[in-house]
């Protein structure tokens, strides 16, 4: 093509390609279902399958000139033969760059286009199964696979929301009170079984956000929701129902949600029975677990039942038992008060507690 837009010198595959669904021959019905799609803006996957020859290319161009503008086609539009063979690494690159990559001014969906799919080899396939939360290196031959969750964690003030995430992501406690205002973010890398890794994307929202007007943004695309209750408040664990009504409001596809019973250390202190937690799990069908973020029990291994449950990773018994916090406790003197004629008696006995 010359600077004025003359086709010079072009194949004529190219010369004479048609540039319209109308200029299209032949192929009436693929040819109107196509415009239909487009029409109603519900243009779902489309796999163009015959000879060559036949105007698999040239009807998904001429969709795409249907679809964009011209100043829209590069940030819109991404041609590539999966033949090509720089191999798979940099034709899924160059797709997983472009589909993440959000246009300015221009919403709805963007479309690649992948010439001569059967040329592809089957490894090539399946990596292009796997889904856009998918985020893959390549680490030499080996490729890692690592799925990004979202969760969000929501509770009551003062519940131990916090803690529980820097149990979770730094094992540590501290004692003293900061309360959280808005939310805050966190990112933790999970090892699961049979090599699989999770990229942990943690919102720890600020009980005042109950009533707020944030918690739509916040639980937007949530994979998994924990709420969170203190076992020796009653009320706390009455406001998860307060938090639920909330979720509803917002959530349309409904993420894997647990109770999470914190404080466990504190037992003797319970105010909040197990008979109507178990009757509430069973209500809301969710899951519940009994946790503590001072002691660390069952912190790690909750966060992993879940996330392997998200991802249907199966997780054998041993696998669980690996997760199990060794709670440290500290000896205390046991103070035995003197009596009066007893002689010779060894008191030296100690005590176990968890301070
Ligand atoms: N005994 C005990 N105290 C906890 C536990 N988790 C948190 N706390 C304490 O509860 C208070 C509130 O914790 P924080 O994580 O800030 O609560 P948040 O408002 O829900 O984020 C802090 O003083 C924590 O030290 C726990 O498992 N056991
Ligand atoms: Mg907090």
């Amino acid at each position: 093509m010359n600077k004025t837009g003359n086709k010079v010198n072009l194949p004529w595959v190219e010369k004479y390609r048609p540039s319209t669904l109308d200029d299209l021959v032949s192929h009436e019905d693929i040819i109107k279902t196509i415009s239909k799609f487009i029409k109603e803006d519900q243009v779902p996957h489309l796999l163009f399958y015959g000879p060559p020859g036949t105007g698999k290319t040239s009807t998904i161009l001429a969709c795409a000139k249907q679809l964009y503008k011209p100043s829209q086609f590069t940030s819109m539009v991404l041609e590539l033969n999966a033949s090509d063979d720089r191999g798979i690494g940099i034709v899924r690159g160059q797709i997983l760059t472009f589909a993440s990559t959000r246009t300015i001014f221009k919403s709805g969906f963007k479309l690649i286009i992948l010439d001569e799919a059967d040329a592809m080899t089957l490894d090539a396939q399946n990596a292009l199964r796997r889904s856009g939360m998918d985020v893959i290196e390549s680490d030499g031959d080996e490729e890692v696979i690592e799925k990004q969750l979202k969760i969000v964690i929501l509770g009551g003030k003062y519940t131990g929301k916090t803690s529980i995430i820097r149990r979770f992501c730094y094992n540590e406690f501290v004692k003293s009170y900061v309360s959280t205002i808005g939310a805050d973010f966190y990112l933790k890398r999970m090892s699961l079984p049979s090599d699989k890794k999770a990229l942990l994307r943690i919102t720890d929202v600020g009980g005042d956000e109950l009533c707020g007007t944030m918690l739509d943004k916040y639980l937007f695309k949530a994979n998994v929701i924990f709420l969170v209750y203190d076992i020796t408040n009653k009320n706390s664990f009455e406001e998860i129902n307060s938090w639920i009504r909330e979720i509803q409001k917002y959530i349309k596809c409904p993420p894997i949600v647990a109770i999470i019973g914190n404080k466990s250390d504190l037992e003797h202190q319970r105010s909040v029975s197990n008979q109507i937690v178990s009757k509430l799990m069973k209500e809301l069908n969710v899951l519940s677990y009994l946790i503590s973020a001072k002691s660390g029990e069952n912190v790690s291994l909750f966060f992993l039942d879940v996330v392997a449950r998200y991802l249907g990773i199966h997780l054998t018994r041993i696998d669980k038992e690996n997760q199990i916090e060794v709670v440290k406790a500290r000896l205390v003197k046991e103070e035995v008060p003197k009596r009066i004629n007893e002689k010779n008696v060894n008191r030296n006995t100690s005590i176990c507690s968890i301070q």
